[in-house]
């Protein structure tokens, strides 16, 4: 038995609105497939999967308007379940889905971390920064847009009102694995002050050196950690289910080490898995590696440490 066991409560929410290709509605299903519930009850934590999330209807009107108004049911219906899941106390996942629904599930996670008293930083691993605005986004697809939503930039009171809206800081944004980002949003993350970990950076210095700095970061402030995993943060060699694949993401072990870290350090409260397109996929090899990445982050580990230690004669490691 283990000393880290969770309640672990997982949602489906199938939106694909925000992104340009569809097919992330498939998403929490072939997770679910891929052996998600079955690979954290394994690890001993309590597991509820409430299943997928329903909206209330919208209204159509031209295209860019229904996608807006669909967008905005999910967001506000996401973002009060998922201020009830933390109130419940566990550690809510969240299955994308395309990324505009962090609008929603960090929104919620921010009201209840307001309430709490609990500093909210955010770890974003993504191929893009994901800080566009309706003025400045190239594309108008909201998945390139739910950081600057969350960090309180105008264009997004269709989606919340003022006082729906919990803000995140963005001075406790770490943006990490980026190589795509547009003209405007760079300018705006500059700005703002938000902290922007790029390949370059991973590839210089390694993804320990970086991680070790955010997590000191949130545990010196006591803080709730939520992290928002993109599939694009992945390298499109080894995830190839993304709309938008970049090259040169993350391997596999770079993967795994942030996900092993983390659970480590036991800061995390909240996750989105987000941007998995099966219809995009080979034979399952995305949705069977988001799974493995979740289980490290839940406790997985190669080699338990205790037999590490025996194996080399006894010897602190
Ligand atoms: N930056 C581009 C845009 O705003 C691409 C965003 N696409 C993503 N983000 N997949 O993670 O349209
Ligand atoms: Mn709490
Ligand atoms: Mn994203
Ligand atoms: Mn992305």
């Amino acid at each position: 038995d283990r000393d880290d066991q969770r309640f672990v409560e997982i949602i489906g929410v199938p939106i694909e609105a925000g992104a340009g290709h569809p097919g992330a509605l498939m998403g929490p299903a072939a997770l679910r497939t891929a052996g998600l519930v079955r690979a954290l009850r394994e690890l001993g934590h309590e597991v509820r999967d409430l299943g997928d999330l329903t909206p209330d209807p919208w209204s159509d009107g031209d295209a860019a308007t229904a996608r807006l108004a669909e967008i905005t049911a999910w967001s506000r219906a996401l973002a009060d379940r998922s201020y009830a899941m933390m109130q419940a106390g566990g550690v809510p996942v969240f299955l994308g889905g395309d990324h505009s629904l962090s609008m929603g599930s960090v929104t919620g996670v921010a009201r209840h971390c307001r309430e709490a008293g609990k500093p909210l930083f955010v770890l974003w691993l993504d191929a893009h920064g994901d800080f566009n605005t309706p003025h400045t986004s190239p594309s108008g697809n909201m998945h390139g847009m739910p950081v600057a939503l969350l960090c309180g930039e105008d264009g997004f009171d269709d989606v919340f009102p003022p006082e729906q809206r919990a803000t995140v800081n963005p001075a406790h944004v770490h943006l990490f694995g980026i190589r795509s980002l547009d003209p405007g949003e760079r300018r705006l993350l500059r700005a703002r002050g938000v902290d922007v970990v790029d390949m370059r950076l991973i590839d210089e210095h390694g993804v320990g050196v970086h991680m070790r700095r955010i997590i000191e970061r949130v545990r010196h402030a006591g803080g709730h950690l939520h992290v928002s995993l993109d599939v694009d943060f992945l390298d499109p060699a080894i995830a190839p289910a993304v709309g938008t694949a970049v090259l040169g993401g993350a391997t596999y072990r770079e993967a795994h080490l942030i996900m092993e870290m983390l659970h480590d350090a036991g800061v995390v409260g909240s996750l989105d898995v987000v941007e998995l397109n099966p219809f995009l996929d080979e034979r399952g090899k995305s949705a069977l590696l988001l799974v493995d990445l979740v289980a490290s982050l839940f406790g997985r580990r190669i080699i338990d440490p205790a037999v590490t230690q025996s194996q080399i004669g006894g010897q602190a490691v």
